[in-house]
């Protein structure tokens, strides 16, 4: 299973910003901008358009030896070698999850609070989201739980731990700044004119601003 130790910046294809016809080249992107973690997000699409288009993004996200990991969907994972499935709070449990899978795929989870931050690592994730630090558009229903929670849940959970929500560039050295070692960005990255270039300046301030 890939490591991800050395991961800071968290791109996410989502399909609700992105048309499907333009989801490779985004995903080029992203791989161009240094980007360390790749997920496919379409929750409005089915699994066998998600299935084609994983297949299509798996080809150039492996040949970067950079993960790809699937939105809610394990049985993906079953059909093709994408690297992990990330689920919420109301989706399948992890253990099911790998069973569904059929194989060790790495498996991350979203939190909302320091208690489901605790619960997602005894339950075996390999990697949580922490969030939404900021309000957001992408994920409109959830209340923003800010900054003050960061540096307690790095306490707490020894997993990698991956803020998100609302981060830009223009925000990314508070959260930084509040604990963060590493972050999703969605809108951000996905609106920037230049995603490759927004990609490495958020990698930039992590390279200069984070102490670990
Ligand atoms: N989970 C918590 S906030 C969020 C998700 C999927 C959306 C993050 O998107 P953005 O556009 O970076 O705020
Ligand atoms: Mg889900």
């Amino acid at each position: 299973m890939a490591d991800l130790t050395h991961c800071r910046l968290y791109g996410i294809v989502d399909l609700n910003y992105v048309n499907a016809a333009n989801a490779l080249r985004v995903t080029e992107a992203m791989l161009e901008g240094d980007v360390d973690l790749i997920q496919l997000r379409g929750k409005q699409k089915s699994l066998d358009e998600l299935t084609d288009l994983a297949a299509e993004l798996h080809t150039i996200t492996s040949r970067s030896s950079i993960p790809l990991i699937v939105n809610d969907h394990a049985e993906i994972a079953r059909r093709l070698p994408v690297e992990g499935v990330h689920v919420g709070q109301d989706d399948d449990p992890i253990a099911v999850v790998r069973e569904k899978a059929g194989r060790n795929v790495i498996v991350g989870k979203s939190t909302h609070t320091l208690a489901q931050a605790i619960a997602a690592q005894s339950e075996g994730a390999d990697y949580i989201g922490f969030g939404p630090i900021f309000a957001t558009p992408t994920k409109p229903d959830y209340k923003p739980i800010g900054l003050a929670d960061i540096k307690r849940v790095h306490v707490d959970v020894t997993l990698p731990i991956f803020c998100i929500g609302g981060i830009k560039i223009d925000n990314l050295d508070q959260v930084i700044a509040a604990g963060a070692r590493r972050a999703v960005i969605v809108s951000g990255l996905l609106q920037a004119e230049d995603v490759a270039e927004y990609a490495r300046t958020a990698k930039r301030l992590f390279n200069l601003k984070s102490e670990i």
